[in-house]
């Protein structure tokens, strides 16, 4: 995990915190940051030692602000058609079918690609101070990391639109209001939330929350039908070696081991 400049990794007892790290532009996101962010969950996709991710950005003023609006300043359409689609593969669908739950610890300005990306986690925790917003029809452009679309799914289309239009930022107390963030918590407390959330989470099958993941992100998927997917991934599970575990340490009512 050491050759990123723009971001950071550090795992403790099965909890990875990636942390955007740059924070002079407000940890907004240049090719580079979005490169090595899919770098470190690719590696950790496979690592055993990782169970959970948190993403939070540095310092304390932002999580991400938005896209680096320097470096896409001068593209042309077909680059930012390349770059959109480049983007949305490399992160935003990364951590959105990430295997393992991706909690977003959102701790200051969730911008544009910032709350693409908070909203790509599957669970989102904001501190108290944190603002959120898609701005980008005030730089004449769309949301291109997948906003227009995974807004809506959070807080309904008509509220979705008008975060949009607007281009406002709205406060974590209303995103909690809307339904955009899970919890909202004093900024001292939001990294402590969050492990424990992803504490919570580790006592159980990873198998099993591998298989919810894969169903519920199913129903928001086009021509796939989310019931069908829960009746196969519930299927697959009576094969696995972890709902023996599961089951009969409920039947020997004991505590259920999954991480041996
Ligand atoms: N990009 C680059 N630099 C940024 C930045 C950003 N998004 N946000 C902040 N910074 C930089 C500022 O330029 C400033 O740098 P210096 O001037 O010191 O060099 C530094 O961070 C501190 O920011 P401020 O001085 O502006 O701080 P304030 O407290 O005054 O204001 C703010 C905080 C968050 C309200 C303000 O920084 C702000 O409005 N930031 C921009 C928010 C925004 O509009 N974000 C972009 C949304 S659009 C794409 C796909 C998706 C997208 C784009 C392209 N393709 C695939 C091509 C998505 C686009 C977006 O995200």
């Amino acid at each position: 995990f050491l050759m990123y400049e723009n971001i950071s990794v550090n795992l403790s007892a099965g909890i990875a915190v990636l942390t955007i790290n740059r924070p002079k532009q407000l940890n907004a996101l240049n090719k580079r940051t979005i490169e090595e962010a899919h770098a470190a969950l690719k590696e950790m996709e496979s690592d055993n030692e990782v169970a959970v991710v948190i993403l939070t950005g540095a310092e304390e003023k932002a999580f991400v602000a938005g896209a680096d609006i320097k470096e896409f300043a001068d593209f042309t359409i077909a680059q930012g058609g390349a770059l959109a689609k480049n983007g949305q593969d490399l992160l935003f669908t990364l951590v959105e079918h990430y295997p393992k739950p991706v909690i977003a610890a959102v701790n200051g300005f969730a911008l544009g690609g910032g709350l693409e990306l908070a909203m790509s986690a599957h669970i989102r925790i904001a501190s108290s101070n944190a603002k959120m917003g898609l701005p980008e029809v005030s730089l004449g452009v769309i949301p291109g990391y997948g906003g227009t679309q995974r807004l809506a799914q959070l807080v309904g289309k008509g509220k979705a639109n008008e975060l949009i239009f607007t281009a406002g930022m709205i406060s974590a107390d209303e995103a909690f209001r809307c339904g955009l963030v899970n919890a909202v918590v004093e900024q001292d407390a939001l990294m402590e939330t969050a492990m424990k959330m992803a504490s919570k989470i580790l006592r159980n099958s990873p198998m099993a929350i591998r298989a919810a993941i894969r169903a519920v992100n199913a129903g928001y998927t086009s021509g796939v039908n989310g019931y069908e997917v829960e009746i196969e991934e519930f299927a697959k599970c009576f094969g696995t070696e972890e709902f023996k575990e599961g089951t009969n340490a409920f039947i020997e009512k004991r505590k259920a081991n999954f991480r041996k």
